[in-house]
This record gives C-alpha cells, sequence and structure tokens, in this order.
C-alpha cells in the first residue's frame, strides 16, 4: 500500500515538472494570444469574398445602425474607423475579381487606382478589448427629402485626423442615425412626444445655425436615443408625471422665489411649500414636508430590497460583465463624447451634464445583461462601487476643477462626484424592484433627511433639488427605456 502511494507521488511530481518544463522552458508556450483573425469584407463568414457578401452590404447599406458590429467593422475595409466610398469599392473589386484578391489588386493597378495587398485584407482584432464602431461616412441619397433640412449641408468625412475632423465625422455619422431612427418612428408619434421631438430638433438646428458642433453632437445623440430606446407608447402614466415633476423643480431653481431664498426674503419653507404644490397638480400626491417622517437606512440599493433577489442579481454579475462595462466606459467615443461635457464648480444647477452618459452607460448594461433591467441596475450599481486607486494617488487639489474623476468615469462635475450616478440608479432600481410610487416617496424622504442634516443651509436645500432631479432622472429613464424599439422596423 504504502509503496503504490509513493509510485502516485512520483508520477504527480513527474507531472507537475513536465508541465512547468512545457510552460516555462519553450518560450512560445508562454505566450497568451488574445486575438483572432479577421478576413475583412467576408460579411457572411464563409472565408471567401461572393456575391452574398455584397448582399449582406446592401442590406447594410438599407439600414446602418442595426446591423451587428461583427459584420460593420468588416466593412471597414482600409481600416481607417470610417465606412466610406473606398470600402465599397475594394470589397466590389474582389467580388468582380471572383475573389481572388491577386487579380483584384492587378485590376486596380491596371486602372491606376491604389489597392490593399492581398495581406491587408487580413487583420488581427483583440478579443477582449473594446473596439468602437467605425462611423458612417457615406453620402446619403435621403438628405435631401430629410425632415432635418440641414443634413443637405453636411459633407461625408474624409478623415479623423484632427480634433475638428473627428468631431465632423462623429456629427455626420450621428445625424444620418438620427434621420433613419426619425423615419421609422414619426408616423407613431403619439402629440407628447411630437411635441418634445418638434422642440429638440429644433434645439439642434439652432445649434448647428450657430456652429455649436460639440454641443450639437450631444444634442444628436440625445436625440437618437430618444428615438431609438423611448415611447410612451402602452406605458403607465406615472413616468410622464414624474418628468414634469422634474421640470418644475428645474423651474422652482430658477424662480424668483429661489433668488428671494438666496438673499434670505423667503426661508426654505416656502421653496418646499412650491415643491408640495406640484407634486400635487403633477402627480396628485399630497405631502407636507415638515411633518414628513425619517426614511429607513437609505444609503444602499440593498436596504430597500429583497435580500435574497438583490443578492440573486448580483451574484450573476461575472467578471466579463464588469470588463465589458468599464471598456466601454473608458472605450466608447458616444460615451467620452458624453461624459465629457462638464462644468466649472457650480454652474450645473440643473444637473444637465448627467442625464445623457448615465442613459448610455445604462443601455450599454442591458446590452451586457440581455435586456434585464433588474440585472442591469445591479451591473451598474456595482460597477460604480469600482475604487480606481490612480484617482487617490493624485491629491484633491490637483484634480480639475471641474471633472468628477473619483470614480469609473463617471459623469457629472467635481461637486457631484459618484453621487449622482448613484441617485440616478438607485431610485431607477427601485421603480423596477418595488414600484415608482415607493421610489419617489423613499427618494423625497431621503433627501429631506439630508435637507434637515444640512441644516437647511442654501447648498443644503440646492441639493436637496438636484438629488431630485438625478433621482427623477434615473427613475423616468430606467422604467421607460425599451432598446428593442426599433427592432421590428
Ligand atoms: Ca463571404
Ligand atoms: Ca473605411
Ligand atoms: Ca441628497
Amino acid at each position: 500500500m504504502k509503496k503504490l502511494y509513493l509510485l502516485v507521488l512520483i508520477a504527480c511530481i513527474l507531472a507537475a515538472i513536465g508541465y512547468a518544463y512545457w510552460k516555462l522552458v519553450i518560450p512560445t508556450h508562454r505566450v497568451e494570444v488574445r486575438s483572432e483573425l479577421v478576413m475583412l469584407g467576408d460579411l457572411d463568414d464563409d472565408k471567401r469574398w461572393t456575391d452574398n457578401d455584397l448582399k449582406i452590404l446592401d442590406a447594410f447599406l438599407l439600414d446602418p445602425f442595426y446591423i451587428p458590429y461583427s459584420i460593420t467593422c468588416r466593412i471597414d475595409m482600409n481600416q481607417n474607423g470610417l465606412i466610406d466610398k473606398e470600402d465599397l469599392e475594394i470589397l466590389r473589386s474582389l467580388v468582380i475579381a471572383k475573389g481572388d484578391p491577386y487579380a483584384a489588386e492587378d485590376a486596380a493597378v491596371a486602372a491606376g487606382r491604389p489597392f490593399p495587398r492581398p495581406r491587408e485584407c487580413y487583420r488581427y482584432v483583440p478579443l477582449m478589448e473594446y473596439r468602437p464602431r467605425p462611423l458612417y461616412a457615406l453620402p446619403y441619397p435621403l438628405a435631401g427629402e430629410s425632415d432635418i433640412d440641414w443634413l443637405m449641408k453636411l459633407r461625408p468625412p474624409v478623415s479623423t485626423i484632427s480634433y475638428g475632423n473627428a468631431l465632423d465625422a462623429a456629427l455626420y455619422s450621428e445625424a444620418i442615425r438620427l434621420d433613419q431612427a426619425w423615419r421609422k418612428r414619426k408616423a407613431d408619434l403619439l402629440p407628447i412626444e411630437r411635441d418634445y421631438a418638434v422642440k429638440k430638433l429644433a434645439r439642434a438646428k439652432s445649434l448647428f445655425q450657430a456652429g455649436e458642433r460639440y454641443e450639437l453632437l450631444l444634442a444628436l445623440m440625445e436625440l437618437v436615443e430618444d428615438a431609438e430606446t423611448l415611447t410612451e407608447r402602452g406605458q403607465p402614466e406615472v413616468p410622464l408625471k414624474m418628468l414634469a415633476f422634474r421640470d418644475h423643480l428645474r423651474e422652482v431653481l430658477g424662480s424668483k422665489l429661489y433668488e428671494d431664498f438666496k438673499s434670505g426674503k423667503k426661508d426654505w419653507r416656502a421653496l418646499l411649500k412650491a415643491v408640495s404644490g406640484h407634486l400635487k397638480t403633477d402627480l396628485g400626491l399630497v405631502y407636507d414636508f415638515g411633518k414628513l417622517g425619517l426614511p429607513r437606512n437609505l444609503t444602499h440599493l440593498e436596504n430597500y430590497l429583497q435580500r435574497t433577489e438583490w443578492q440573486y442579481y448580483k451574484s450573476t454579475t461575472r467578471k466579463e460583465d464588469f470588463i465589458a462595462l468599464i471598456g466601454y466606459a473608458q472605450h466608447d467615443p458616444r460615451y467620452l463624447r458624453a461624459v465629457a461635457r462638464t462644468s466649472r464648480r457650480h454652474l450645473d444647477p440643473n444637473v444637465e451634464n448627467h442625464n445623457l452618459p448615465m442613459v448610455l452607460l445604462f443601455r450599454e448594461a442591458l446590452r451586457i445583461k440581455n435586456g434585464d433591467k433588474k440585472k442591469a441596475v445591479g451591473l451598474l450599481d456595482e460597477s460604480i462601487r469600482i475604487p480606481y486607486a490612480w484617482v487617490k494617488s493624485i491629491p484633491g487639489e490637483k484634480l480639475p476643477g471641474s471633472l468628477a474623476l473619483d470614480n469609473f468615469l463617471l459623469p457629472g462635475n467635481k461637486e457631484d462626484g459618484a453621487d449622482k450616478s448613484r441617485h440616478w440608479n438607485v431610485f431607477g432600481g427601485i421603480c423596477i424592484y418595488k414600484s415608482p410610487q415607493e421610489a419617489l416617496d423613499l427618494a423625497l424622504r431621503r433627501e429631506m433627511q439630508d435637507l434637515r442634516d444640512g441644516n437647511y443651509t442654501e447648498e443644503a436645500v440646492q441639493e436637496f433639488f438636484r438629488d431630485m432631479i438625478a433621482n427623477i432622472n434615473g427613475m423616468y429613464h430606467v422604467m421607460t427605456v425599451n432598446p428593442g424599439l426599433l427592432a421590428g422596423k
């Protein structure tokens, strides 16, 4: 028996040494390759260039923003980050040459055109890193009859070399994306949706006329997100009523009454009386803030929720999900543009810098979690908590005065940090886990408690309004968003 044990032990040691030798001594076994080889232009993945690839290309040209990423990136034959005319010419030449890249190259050279060497039609792409979608840079024949009447004035971009070039290229692609979504939606819009859209389109036009390209890009992104994901049709009335209430909170912040509060002519009770009035007219709710009870401990999402349910969703968040969401937040060009809108301290009273990036982050979390809102809220909540040591290594006073850097590339200004993002996501989550009514009630109690703790100072009053605005933005959006809205159109 002892002998057998000894033999097994020796066998194990020999196996371990053998593996170590294989792994450590032979250099190529130490290298882990995290990329795959992609055949550009092979859109149907049959390893040949044929008519079927051109059929898929035609489908792309009809609906360029709803074709999967894996196909769109292979259309970018010249790998310049744009879907441009040269890409189409190269792919068509390859098919005309019956899929023979040498013949296609000979034909192009004979005609005096540059053409990729056959080897250049293959590219390694990383498996783990986030890869942005190429921008649409083809001429757009529908521009002439678009409801976006300034679309005709945009020219297809040819490069993204300079900051200005890249901004124009993003603008061009986003404007066409909006036009495409708008065409699908406009016949079925409800009157209120049409009103909002008309106002936002008019604002976009005035930004175009003023040459405010960065603000225009963000306005277009907001319109695209609305058109692709939001509808009031078939929804309960609560979310829209909350939005009206949020707009009234902003109105109070900009009112004469608020000025009077700041100059000491009125006290906080008068302001909260105005808030009560709006709660009554917008939502039919009666709130006497002077008598409002204490909330429970409301710092963490899990305190509102059934522990087991929350734990279940937390434990299904895989490491790959975090990596995917962080990759998106660190590299997606649209998100980076949106999150780059920050203000110097205290110059964003209406929390306007914040919503669009949260909308984009939540949509990505939903994509990662296959459309499950509870899981998406959980993923986002956990991601917001991931600390970034490199930020902590910079002394506070050395950080730029306007950037909320403290955590996970989150949106907002320095005074908000990650806090407003948690508000947005947590109260959005409570709407889904419990109900919008309970979420709103908890939000009001919590912010009232903060106001009491802050001794009703001007700063505390302003944060009451700003936190409520962030809370409602999250609630409205998490309840209403439907990324698959255009799927069948
Ligand atoms: Ca093919
Ligand atoms: Ca290209
Ligand atoms: Ca607060």
